[in-house]
């Protein structure tokens, strides 16, 4: 500003001078018409004001020399500027990005807090007879388990023994009464039948929900003597009805014998539905519904034959481990509970 200011002053003066110079210019054409010049006077004159019109020339170029350098000055200041304003942007847009990648953690741990709620709730929830166990029911007896919407579970009655080998055992089997048959399709095998206080089958359906968490497996058998033994699998899973309801079992320990290690890896079988590994359709000779290899080492849902017929025939409710082929058991109880029970 101050140097523009100069430059104008600088400017005005110096129309002023040439003005001043033409007008002397004119007066001498006049006087060089009407009467003689004084030529040294004259020219004096002249070479001063040359002088200073070079002089203030000169400064007018030294002005504008410095007006231009202060004007690549300001211009540089800008580009300057426009650096440390480009560098704060690039450093904002770091931080931008720093924050949504932390709030994209938040936001996942958040998603799998809100996923393992339920998981949590499910451990408060009733879904067998351990479950009610630990809510302090501690009477064996009959149960009726709550529908569950996130386990996709019907009600259902159970069995819970609640007082043997510490409790919280889910009965899926039962032979006691005898006088319900065990010779039967595949959707009642699927469904289960029978009375949850006698004789029943709980249904693959049911076991292959109830044994989706690591599972053991008790079976405890009573002979017509009344002396009793048990098998007990550290591991027990069925698979579901896509994969006819495959038996996985594994570390067996007991008194009675491993008899259903032979049967271990094979479809379930019914009257109806031959999914043995046999050219024999095992489960009408044994006259039952089981995970029949080809055909038997135990068959707990055979035919239930009475004292003094019991061991004449090879489909009655065997073990083989204990009395062998034929002889058929008095009672049976087949019971699960999940492997994290504590008692
Ligand atoms: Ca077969």
């Amino acid at each position: 500003m101050k140097s523009m200011k100069l430059t104008a002053t600088a400017l005005a003066l110096l129309l002023l001078v040439l003005d001043h110079a033409m007008a002397q210019g004119g007066l001498k054409k006049n006087l060089a018409t009407t009467k003689p010049a004084k030529p040294a006077q004259c020219c004096d004159e002249v070479r001063s004001l040359k002088v200073q019109v070079a002089n203030l020339s000169s400064m007018l170029e030294e002005m504008n020399k410095k007006q231009e350098s202060d004007l690549m000055k300001v211009v540089r200041q800008m580009m300057e500027l426009e650096k440390h304003n480009q560098q704060h942007e690039a450093r904002v847009t770091e931080a931008e990005s720093k924050y949504s990648e932390i709030y994209n953690q938040l936001e996942i741990m958040q998603l799998q807090a809100a996923q393992s709620a339920p998981q949590q709730s499910t451990s408060d929830a009733i879904y067998d007879c351990a479950s009610l166990y630990s809510r302090s029911y501690k009477i064996s007896g009959e149960y009726k388990l709550p529908k569950d919407d996130f386990l996709g579970t019907p009600e259902l009655n159970v069995y819970c023994d609640m007082e043997n080998n510490g409790g919280g055992w889910t009965v899926i089997q039962r032979r006691k009464i005898g006088l319900t048959s065990f010779d039967r399709d595949w959707k009642q095998y699927k469904n289960g039948f029978g009375t949850i206080r006698g004789d029943f089958w709980l249904g693959n359906e049911h076991i292959f929900r109830l044994t989706r968490q690591p599972t053991v497996l008790r079976i405890e058998l009573e002979d017509w003597e009344g002396k009793t033994r048990y098998a007990e699998y550290g591991f027990f899973t069925v698979s579901n009805e896509m994969n006819s309801y495959k038996l996985f079992i594994a570390n067996y320990s007991g008194n009675a014998g491993d008899s259903l290690r032979y049967h271990n890896n094979t479809n379930f079988s019914t009257n109806n539905k031959d999914n043995d590994k046999c050219v024999d359709n095992c489960a009408q000779l044994r006259h039952g519904g089981y995970w029949y290899n080809c055909c038997t080492d135990s068959n707990l849902n055979g035919v239930f034959y009475r004292y003094g017929s019991h061991t004449k025939n090879p489909d009655g409710i065997s073990w083989y481990g204990w009395h062998g082929q034929h002889y058929s058991l008095k009672r049976v109880e087949m019971k699960i509970r999940p492997q994290s029970f504590v008692p």
